[in-house]
Parts: structure tokens; sequence; C-alpha cells
């Protein structure tokens, strides 16, 4: 997959020129645009700032690779930090393994994705864990859509296929091409476990529900393929007649 190149700058005469309604309509649409936008699923996580004391005199700290390297793995697709945890995907990465700590070296489900947890103690960065989705299968991108706050991951994958809608649905089915899916997982004394497995309320094929934010206790998702013609809050998720659209999904 080819990122997206959606700018996510315009002149500063731009923003001097439009009152701010318009602003904030436009950002929306920058959202909803592309079904690829890096800037997307790495934006921060919500909530404030944690840095702000970036050093003016950067220095690198580190260069990472995955610990099963491969052409066309496409590590560092999208990539999420919170203090000394960094996770890192591959949508590329074509192991069968599921969940934590896998067999890292088949190649028989191509493109299913996978994701890295590196952590850093005195400086020094390690890789902590490699993890899967539950019911990893070949073209599912797992890891499109990262967030990470504490000890909570969510990863997307846009291209997950199963039918079903809401938490905890069944994965096993293939019946919604490219309908997405988002993982929950957790690490609880350094040991990572998935949690949830969590789907659109009107999960259809295409709609690439993947784009996560994650702040305290609300997830937020993204699928900017959804279809439904609906606008504002709580509109009719039903239809089909925008395709394309896009939507997002608030989890409590
Ligand atoms: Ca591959
Ligand atoms: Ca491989
Ligand atoms: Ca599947
Ligand atoms: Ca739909």
């Amino acid at each position: 997959m080819i990122p997206g190149q959606h700018s996510t700058r315009y002149p500063r005469l731009f923003w001097q020129a439009f009152s701010l309604l318009f602003i904030v309509t436009a950002t929306m649409g920058m959202g909803g645009c592309g079904n690829n936008n890096p800037a997307v699923s790495t934006a921060p996580s919500g909530g404030p700032p944690s840095g702000g004391s970036l050093s003016a005199s950067l220095v690198q700290q580190a260069y990472l690779k995955a610990s099963n390297t491969e052409a066309g793995d496409a590590f560092g697709i999208a990539v999420a930090l919170d203090g000394d945890t960094l996770v890192v995907s591959a949508t590329g990465e074509d192991s069968n393994a599921t969940g934590v700590g896998g067999n890292q070296a088949d190649n028989s489900a191509v493109d299913s994705g996978a994701v890295y947890v590196f952590t850093r103690t005195g400086g020094v960065w390690t890789q902590q864990a490699y993890l899967k989705a539950s019911n990893t299968e070949a073209s599912d991108g797992f890891g499109r859509g990262l967030a990470l706050r504490g000890e909570t991951l969510v990863v997307g994958a846009f291209s997950d296929d199963s039918n079903a809608t809401g938490v905890g649905g069944n994965q096993a089915d293939n019946s919604a091409s490219e309908s997405g899916a988002v993982y929950v997982f957790r690490r609880t004394a350094g040991v990572w476990a998935q949690e949830n497995y969590v789907k659109a309320s009107n999960t259809e094929a295409g709609d690439r529900f993947r784009l996560v934010a994650l702040d305290g206790d609300t997830l937020v998702v993204g699928a900017t393929s959804e279809d439904s013609n609906a606008t504002g809050v709580g509109g009719n998720q039903a239809d089909n007649s925008a395709s394309a659209s896009g939507a997002v999904y608030v989890f409590q």
C-alpha cells in the first residue's frame, strides 16, 4: 500500500482569510480523505501533550529494525510513542502467527501485518514484543492504525474481512471483505495480551474501519470508506448512498 500524500499544511494567508467555522470544516474534511494517510493513523492519541522538552540540538538516539526484517514488510508505516514505549507496525509482514510472540519466520500469510513493541531503559531501546492479530490472514494489513496510551495499545487492520459488529464478534467470518477491524492489547507486568476485537456498528465490505486514537477510557476509530449519507451525530448508519464519505465511531 502506498501512503497518501495529503498535505496537512496551508499557507498562512489561507488561515487568515477565512472564518473559524470554515477552518474547522476544512480540517474535518482533510482527516477523512484517502485510505492510507499516515498522518491520521500516527497522530498523537489526544489529550494534553506530554512532551514540550524536545531539544533544539536534536541527535539521533537509535536506528530500529524489526526482529524479522524482510523485503516488502513496510516496517514503520505507522508508529506510536508513549514515554519509553514505542510501537511500530509493518503492514506488509507475512507471518501466519496469531497473538503475542508467535512464529516470526513464517511467510505464508502475505501482507497480514505485524506490530513490534520497543521499550527504552537507560537510553537503550530493545524489542519487547511481536504482536499479530488474533485472526491473522493474508492481506489483512494489521497495523495500519496505531495508538498507545500507557499500558493500552490499539491496532487497526484495514482489510480484516469479518462481518461482525461491535465488540467481541465472530473473527473467523470473511464475508465482509476489507471491512476492517481494531484490536485492543493490554500490557500487564511487561506482558502483552489481546483484550478485545472491535468492529463498527454497521460493518460492511470495503468500509476500512482501522484508524485509531486513544485517550483515557475513550477509543475513537475512523472508517474512511464508510458510505452513509448521514450528517452530524447519530444519523442513519444503514444508508449507503454517499460512497466513501467516511465515518467515525467512539467507544468507551
Ligand atoms: Ca509482504
Ligand atoms: Ca516475513
Ligand atoms: Ca479474516
Ligand atoms: Ca454502509
